[in-house]
């Protein structure tokens, strides 16, 4: 019998190659690749997250989890794919403009994905229109936003002016160290997280409103 329990088991252990033979085999055994995603890597990932917003562990164990992850999502991909299986939701995700830092929106960006999000990743000093068009391009829902300078900051809200002049059905998000709730109600973001797992469950809330 499939042991999606072991696999979620590994992913949290950050055992990449147990990872992928976990997922192979339970593909082998014909267990669909939806339930492999949502009761193996999605599962381990949410644990994982619990744990880091708890602080029980710290970014390098997500860093390996997530690497794990993608390892088990390189085999999964294209059989969802083929299955019809649609993602949670489609998210762009980037630092603004000015800004070079990306290990926590790298971090965020994984764990939507082990949230079941497709993610497009624009990466670094990324501009409102780069913002803006990759989320027409792409159809996507949601725009995350990361800023660790309180000189690019403020950058966040010609993003959020943007993405609401584009007439598009596109909502915000944003984090980062020096980034708060109270900034994001000031420049109208429909949302703000304080971390990895945080933003995941933020973003449940988004895509369902
Ligand atoms: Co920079 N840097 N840095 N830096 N750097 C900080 C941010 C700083 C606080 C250091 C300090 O002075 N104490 C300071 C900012 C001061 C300020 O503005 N108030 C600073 C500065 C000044 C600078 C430079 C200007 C330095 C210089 O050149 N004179 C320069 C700017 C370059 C630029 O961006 N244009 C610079 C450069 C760099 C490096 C390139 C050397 C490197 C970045 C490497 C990289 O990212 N690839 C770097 C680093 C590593 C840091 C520190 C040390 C660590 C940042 C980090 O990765 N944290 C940082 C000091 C610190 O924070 N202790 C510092 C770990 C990461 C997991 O946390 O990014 O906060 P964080 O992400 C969290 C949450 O914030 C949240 O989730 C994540 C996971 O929990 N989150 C989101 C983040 N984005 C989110 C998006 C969401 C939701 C949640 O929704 C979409």
């Amino acid at each position: 019998m499939a042991d999606l329990e072991g696999l979620a088991i590994s992913l949290m252990r950050g055992k990449q190659d147990e990872v992928k033979a976990k997922v192979q085999a339970a593909l082998d055994e014909g267990v669909s690749p939806v339930t492999v995603l949502n009761d193996g890597l999605v599962a381990g990932m949410s644990v994982v997250g619990e744990r880091f917003r708890k602080n029980l562990i710290y970014v390098p164990e997500v860093l390996i989890s997530a690497r794990a992850m993608r390892g088990g999502m390189e085999i999964l991909k294209p059989k969802l794919a083929a299955s019809g299986a649609q993602p949670a939701g489609k998210v762009v995700v980037g630092t603004v403009k000015g800004d070079l830092h990306d290990i926590g929106k790298n971090l965020v960006a994984m764990m939507l994905q082990g949230g079941g999000y497709e993610v497009i990743d624009l990466g670094t000093d990324v501009s409102a229109e780069k913002f803006v068009a990759a989320a027409k391009e792409k159809g996507a829902s949601l725009i995350g936003m990361s800023a660790l300078l309180t000189t690019t900051m403020p950058y966040m809200s010609q993003v959020v002016q943007a993405a609401k002049a584009s007439g598009l059905k596109i909502k915000t998000m944003i984090g980062g160290a020096p980034v708060t709730q109270q900034y994001a109600n000031e420049i109208g973001a429909d949302g703000y997280a304080a971390d990895a797992a945080s933003a995941v469950e933020l973003a449940r809330r988004l895509c369902a409103a």
